[in-house]
């Protein structure tokens, strides 16, 4: 590397990255949100639902926050999302959970406490998880939605890149959580 080239640097972030029935279920709440709202819907591609932002990260730490995640433990869930929300200041229109499942909070919880013992920046602050479905919007009344039902199995590291066109994501490790076992009938 030149010495006065900058030493490279990811903009990374943890997510529930969905499969491919429950992307299309996902997009499908973003045409209808987007009927109602107007705005910039995101592409299918792009939606998920954020755990942590690491932000901008030298890639020399990327196998340290693989190993932080390889040390969480969760447990899968079912996840309904049934609501739709808007934030003005953000200018967005989302999809969202009147009840968070134990589960989630839980794998946030733990992912947050595995990156802030390696010293990543970890934001504190309670979290609505949500999945971003439009941009550039003025939101409006809050439409009664169809409940879209997500099996969570897995969380993601994903990259961020963002050009012109907007922002371009790629999963780059998956980490699978323990399938969840229903007691067997006494
Ligand atoms: P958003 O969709 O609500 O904007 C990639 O940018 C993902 O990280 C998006 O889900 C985005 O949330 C979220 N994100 C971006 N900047 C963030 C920040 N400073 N804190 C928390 N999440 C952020």
């Amino acid at each position: 590397m030149a010495e006065t080239e900058a030493p490279e640097s990811l903009r990374l972030f943890f997510a529930l990255w969905p499969d491919a029935a429950t992307r299309d279920a996902l997009n499908r709440a973003g045409k209808w949100l987007h009927r109602h709202w107007d705005g910039r819907r995101m592409h299918a591609d792009t939606l998920h639902i954020t755990l942590a932002f690491i932000g901008a990260t030298p890639a020399a730490r990327l196998e340290t926050l693989i190993a932080c995640a390889d040390a969480v433990a969760a447990d899968a869930y079912e996840f309904t999302l049934d609501t739709a929300g808007y934030w003005r200041h953000k200018r967005i229109g989302w999809l969202g959970a009147q009840r968070v499942p134990a589960q989630h909070a839980e794998l946030v919880e733990r992912l947050n406490e595995s990156l802030q013992a390696a010293g990543f920046p970890v934001d504190v602050r309670p979290q609505v998880p949500h999945v971003t479905l439009l941009r550039n919007t003025s939101g409006g009344d809050i439409p009664q939605c169809r409940p879209v039902s997500w099996t969570v199995g897995e969380f993601a590291l994903v990259k961020s890149v963002t050009d012109p066109d907007g922002a371009h994501y790629t999963v780059i490790r998956r980490w699978p959580l323990a399938p969840n076992i229903a007691p067997a009938p006494a």
